[in-house]
């Protein structure tokens, strides 16, 4: 059977998370030791580590057939290559900053400036959309120093905690492009190829499913069972097992975890008792 490349990051902020996901679809490989190519001992894939600014070449000319990136290296690279899957992690977003003492006061800001950056594609983009006429001045690494040295009077670069920018003295204005990692395919993958892509895609589905939901698990007097079945959010035919303790009964379901919170105290109020929230290891639908 023909093998599913896949490209992930060699070593950065993407690379445990994409291997985990790995991990957690059930693919078994060694990992480790500085290589640069691996292959997987139960499923048809190789994997490659590579730097994220190459992968969306390597999928393009298809060398790799997928890859996991950040969508603002998808965007950046400008490759015919399609994303197939949001992964949810790695969250960040692509943003526009300027020293902290600068009076700002729209994006107009920008008309006439200089802005160090990155990411000079989706950025003059941004700016010709937006009607602004800026110096986009590229830069590899480094991006927040520029106004301290100089440079540019603005910056546009990923941020995530904001912590960077403080430390510069930059306060961030406005926000570019929001970003995660995504799963990125060459556009024409053969068949065979293609068939292995749909099986590891429905495995990453079913992980990705079972991080978002918990199964839930409480106990509740039989005269309020309707009433919690009516909190209880999408809920059509719950599980309710009789309890050893006369006229109580135990509840059993799924629900989204960010739906848990929010109807937490309903549910203790309507008199539910010993709430389990319990993690899923893979949900299929
Ligand atoms: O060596 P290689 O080229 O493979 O890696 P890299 O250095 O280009 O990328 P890496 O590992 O830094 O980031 C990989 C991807 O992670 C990015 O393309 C984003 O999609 C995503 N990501 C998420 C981030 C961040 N969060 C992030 N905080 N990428 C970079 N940063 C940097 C940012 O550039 C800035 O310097 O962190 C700083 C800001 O962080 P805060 O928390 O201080 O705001
Ligand atoms: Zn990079």
């Amino acid at each position: 059977m023909s093998k599913l490349k896949i490209a992930i990051q060699k070593s950065g902020r993407l690379s445990e998370k994409s291997i985990a996901l790995l991990e957690e679809c059930g693919l078994k490989f060694p990992n480790g030791g500085g290589k640069l190519i691996t292959e997987s001992s139960n499923f048809p894939v190789e994997i490659l580590f590579l730097r994220d600014d190459d992968i969306p070449q390597y999928v393009e000319q298809n060398v790799a057939h997928i890859g996991i990136i950040g969508e603002n290296v998808f965007l950046e690279s400008e490759k015919k290559i399609t994303i197939v899957e949001k992964l949810n992690f790695s969250a960040c977003r692509l943003s526009l900053a300027v020293p902290k003492e600068t009076d700002y006061e729209g994006l107009t800001f920008f008309n006439n400036k200089k802005v160090a950056t990155s990411y000079p594609n989706i950025l003059g983009n941004y700016f010709r959309e937006n009607g602004i006429n800026a110096t986009v001045e590229v830069i590899s690494g480094s991006v927040e120093i520029a106004p301290g040295i100089g440079l540019a009077d603005g910056i546009c670069d990923i941020v995530s905690s904001g912590s960077t920018l403080l430390s510069n003295g930059l306060k961030e204005v406005e926000t570019v492009l929001k970003s995660q990692a995504v799963l990125v395919s060459n556009q024409n993958l053969d068949e065979e190829i293609q068939s292995v892509l749909n099986k590891l895609l429905f495995r990453i589905r079913s992980v990705q499913k079972a991080r978002e939901n918990k199964y839930i698990l409480l106990n509740t007097p039989n005269n309020q069972l309707e009433k919690i079945i009516g909190i209880l959010p999408g809920m059509n035919s719950p599980t309710i097992l009789p309890l050893a303790k006369e006229g109580w009964s135990s509840l059993h379901s799924v629900i989204s975890e960010e739906k848990f919170w929010d109807i937490i105290d309903e549910l203790k109020e309507a008199g539910a008792e010993g709430i389990l929230v319990v993690p899923i290891e893979k949900m299929i639908l």
